[in-house]
């Protein structure tokens, strides 16, 4: 009876009925002081990860996908986030996507979303 219980929660916590808080696995990056101010500076996370900014500095920043302040489509930008404050991006599709900080754009950093295992070369 509990390998039916637990094929039954997995069911619902794949059909996002059951609130998962710790549980989904993302790729986090953490917003720094200093130089190069985002770690890891440079990622390549599989489609379908979420990607997450911690910020735990005492500062204001953004994460915005140069994107949003070119021509090209917007993937993402976070808005202002407090210092303590987090903000993730739940997927995107395979690509790279350089972004900055609107606040400090000398903050720069990229992802990479693939759907190979193996990264790819640059
Ligand atoms: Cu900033």
């Amino acid at each position: 009876m509990t390998a039916v219980r637990i094929v039954i929660m997995c069911a619902l916590l794949i059909a996002g009925v059951v609130p998962s808080t710790a549980t989904s696995p993302h790729f986090e990056i953490t917003i720094e002081n200093g130089s190069p101010y985002f770690s890891p500076p440079i990622a390549t996370v599989m489609t379908g990860t979420p990607i997450r900014w911690d910020n735990p500095t005492p500062t204001e920043h953004t994460i915005t996908h140069d994107g949003c302040i070119t021509d090209g489509p917007c993937a993402f930008d976070s808005g202002t986030m407090p210092p303590d404050g987090r903000y993730t991006v739940p997927s995107l599709p395979p690509g790279r996507y350089p972004y900055h900080c609107r606040v400090h754009p000398i903050m720069r950093g990229t992802v990479t979303v693939t759907n190979s295992a193996v990264p790819p070369q640059i």
